[in-house]
């Protein structure tokens, strides 16, 4: 295989975010949303979720020809069995019940990984117009700007993100890590919670998840001297939901400490 330049594509891919983000604001001003439950009312889809999957999938096919695509909305998309080549992991609208009920606190996520590699990763936060990119071989970059490292705190000298059902029904000692927290904090979008601890703004956040929902952030956050495993320190299984844990590295050994 010739030599990928990530730099390159990186840059195509913040241009088609940056497209998406007007055709997402243009649609939320003119189109009614047509909603769908899932599994229940707090699993929601719109027709908006639908079309901007496949409007990101086909701008994404354009970049590396033959890639593979994994992405949360569409029956066409099949659920991969193992990450051979180029994949593509598409969340077209993270935080729906956000997206839905506050028109704000949603993102769009992309990753790459080739051979099951983290390549590159994107976390579009829409309203505030901010993407968090990058990869391995590129560093990680806050829109045009090098992203640094964030401080390296404590679980008590931060805010822990939680999700509403860990904090009510005591799934995962999620009381007891918030006790141990400055304050827990539920945003209801994973790609947001991401990017709040790569901000600093936050030291962890842990939920049960889908691959679309950490595979973006999966490739971002250990550049920026964070650690995301699985809630017993074990390495995420990219083609798996499972309950995943980002945090800075102390916070992440307080919150493991706690909970064994
Ligand atoms: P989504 O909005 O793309 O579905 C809070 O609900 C966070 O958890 C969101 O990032 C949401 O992503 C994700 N999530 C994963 N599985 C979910 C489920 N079954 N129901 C609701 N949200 C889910
Ligand atoms: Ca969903
Ligand atoms: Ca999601
Ligand atoms: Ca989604």
């Amino acid at each position: 295989m010739t030599e990928i330049d990530f730099k390159a594509i990186d840059k195509k891919v913040y241009q088609i975010l940056k497209d998406d983000r007007s055709y997402l604001l243009e649609q939320m001003k003119t189109e009614p949303l047509s909603i769908s439950e899932k599994t229940g009312p707090r699993d929601l889809v719109t027709q908006i979720d639908k079309l901007n999957q496949k409007r990101l999938i086909q701008a994404l096919s354009a970049i590396i020809p033959n890639s593979s695509f994994l992405g949360e909305e569409t029956a066409k998309v099949s659920p991969l069995e193992d990450l051979k080549g180029p994949v593509w992991i598409v969340d077209p609208i993270d935080g729906t019940l956000n997206f839905v009920k506050q028109r704000d606190n949603f993102a769009v996520m992309i990753a790459l990984y080739i051979d099951g590699i983290g390549k590159l990763g994107f976390i579009m936060d829409v309203m505030n117009d901010v993407i968090i990119h990058g990869g391995p071989d590129v560093n990680i970059w806050r829109d045009n700007d090098i992203l640094e490292d964030p401080v390296d705190l404590d679980l008590s000298d931060g805010l822990m993100g939680l999700s509403g059902p860990m904090l009510s029904r005591n799934l995962n000692y999620a009381p007891l890590v918030e006790q141990h927290s400055l304050g827990a904090r539920v945003i209801g979008s994973a790609g947001i919670e991401f990017m709040r601890i790569m901000e600093g703004r936050q030291v962890g956040y842990y939920s049960k998840l889908q691959p679309w929902d950490f595979a973006a952030g999966n490739i971002l956050a250990p550049e920026l001297g964070l650690v995301v495993t699985n809630l017993d320190g074990s390495k995420l299984d990219m083609l798996k939901s499972s309950v995943v844990l980002v945090a800075t590295k102390k916070a992440h050994k307080d919150i493991l400490n706690l909970i064994d």
